[in-house]
């Protein structure tokens, strides 16, 4: 089996580079954070994700190491950032650059450069292949190179790096299939091989896809809400009909994959991309829809004051720790701009302190608000409905089961 070096240690690398380990693959995991490398060699894992630290504790038994510098092998994994330009909508690749230009300085020749990390389409033709070229390479010959795009759900990706299909986009075919085989070390769902461009488009689309899809849902939500339909009745039963498969409404897109991927396409195909830019900005306006929602009940109610106001839930999405543009720090942004000063703030999940009035303590955040607005559907408000009893409460998210509660 090949020895690897998985560049980038995060979300996506990590449980990468544990899965390879745990199959009879040598891995060296790479990072630039030093103090990630050493939390990691002293056994401990850096975020919360089902069936992580079990998956840490084998790949750690098949002796997987972690290290700041880069090494030399012939088969390197990057899964590293790719952010937007938040002006030019573009993706912005200086990670990735960053790292493929390590690798060049300590790759042999015949080594195989993996990218697992979302790029636009051209990505590699614009910035990968030049960095490999002006070191000297001949890809082909010297280096070979392969996009294989992530696909796991944080919340599921253990399950999901095992299980789901997959995509390999490499120049020469027989790279493409050596590089499938080094997956089916562990991935037991389909490996289809193709082209490194029709690899990085469908990646993209395929999260553009679920953004479209959950922009739809928001949208019937306003306009069910200004004419006083009941949206997930309504998406229920349409979901009936064996053609249609609306996604759920909520209070915005957020994490580092559906709120950025779409844009690499506006970015790069102005005027081509409309259905794909309206829907970025419907999912963009959730949080202050939200936020005239409270107003809204808030007046109903005769409250004035922002501090009786408590948020439950910062991160993008329930059961994980990563508040990445997640909807309500939108929220908390929209409301320093309209002066809403003084609401609490709580996530289980959220251990920093990273907004003004946070607690870290569920019972006493809900006896200092009257108003909860449910953001994020953690398993433990799920579970809360008797300690919900008596408040007032806006549920964007549809989890809680009392009566009286506002939606969306
Ligand atoms: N959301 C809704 N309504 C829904 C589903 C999601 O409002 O019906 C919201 C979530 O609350 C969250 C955001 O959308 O704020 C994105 O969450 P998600 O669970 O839809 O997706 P991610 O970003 O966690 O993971 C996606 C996945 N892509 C697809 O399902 C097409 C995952 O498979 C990718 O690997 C991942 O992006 C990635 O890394 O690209």
């Amino acid at each position: 089996m090949a020895k690897i070096n998985v560049i980038g240690l995060g979300y996506i690398g990590l449980p990468t580079a544990l899965m390879f380990a745990s199959h009879g693959v040598e891995v060296v995991g790479t990072d630039y954070n030093a103090e990630l490398v050493n939390t990691l060699r002293a056994g401990k894992t850096t975020f919360d994700e089902k069936g992580l630290d079990e998956l840490f504790a084998n790949a750690l038994e098949c002796g997987i190491e972690f290290s700041t510098d880069y090494i030399s092998t012939d088969m390197y994994i990057v899964a590293v950032p790719t952010p937007y330009d938040k002006k030019s909508k573009k993706i912005d690749p200086c990670y990735v650059v960053a790292a493929v230009k390590k690798v060049m300085e300590v790759c042999p020749k015949g080594a195989t450069v993996v990218l697992e990390s979302t790029v636009s389409p051209g990505t590699m033709d614009r910035f990968v292949r030049p960095i490999i070229e002006e070191n000297g390479f001949t890809i082909g010959e010297d280096i070979n190179l392969v996009h294989a795009p992530e696909r796991i759900i944080p919340g599921n990706m253990v399950y999901e790096l095992e299980h789901n299909s997959r995509t390999i986009g490499a120049d020469d075919r027989a790279i493409g299939e050596k590089v499938k085989a080094l997956y089916e070390s562990f991935c037991q769902g389909e490996i289809v091989v193709t082209d490194i461009r029709t690899a990085e488009m469908t990646k993209v689309v395929e999260n553009t896809y679920r953004d479209i899809n959950i922009a739809f849902a928001n949208e019937l939500a306003k306009i069910c809400r200004s004419d006083n339909m009941d949206v997930y009745e309504i998406i229920r039963i349409a979901n009936k009909h064996p053609r249609v498969n609306i996604l759920t409404p909520g209070p915005g897109v957020g994490g580092h994959c559906i709120s950025v991927d779409p844009w690499f396409l506006v970015g790069d195909y102005p005027g081509l991309a409309n259905i794909i830019l309206a829907a970025r900005k419907i999912n963009d306006s959730m949080p202050e829809f939200v936020l005239k929602r409270i107003s809204n009940i808030m007046k109903e109610h005769g409250i004035t004051d922002p501090a009786k106001v408590g948020i439950y839930g910062m991160t993008y999405k329930e059961n994980v720790d990563d508040i990445r543009e997640s909807p309500t720090m939108q929220m908390l942004e929209c409301m320093q701009k309209h002066l809403a000063h003084g609401v609490k703030i709580y996530d289980p999940y959220v251990t920093k302190d990273l907004a003004d009035n946070q607690y870290h303590d569920f019972d006493k955040f809900l006896n200092d608000v009257e108003i909860v607005v449910i953001m994020v559907g953690h398993d433990e408000i799920k579970a809360a409905d008797d300690k919900l009893k008596g408040k007032i409460i806006l549920d964007t998210r549809n989890v809680c089961k009392l009566e009286g509660v506002y939606k969306l």
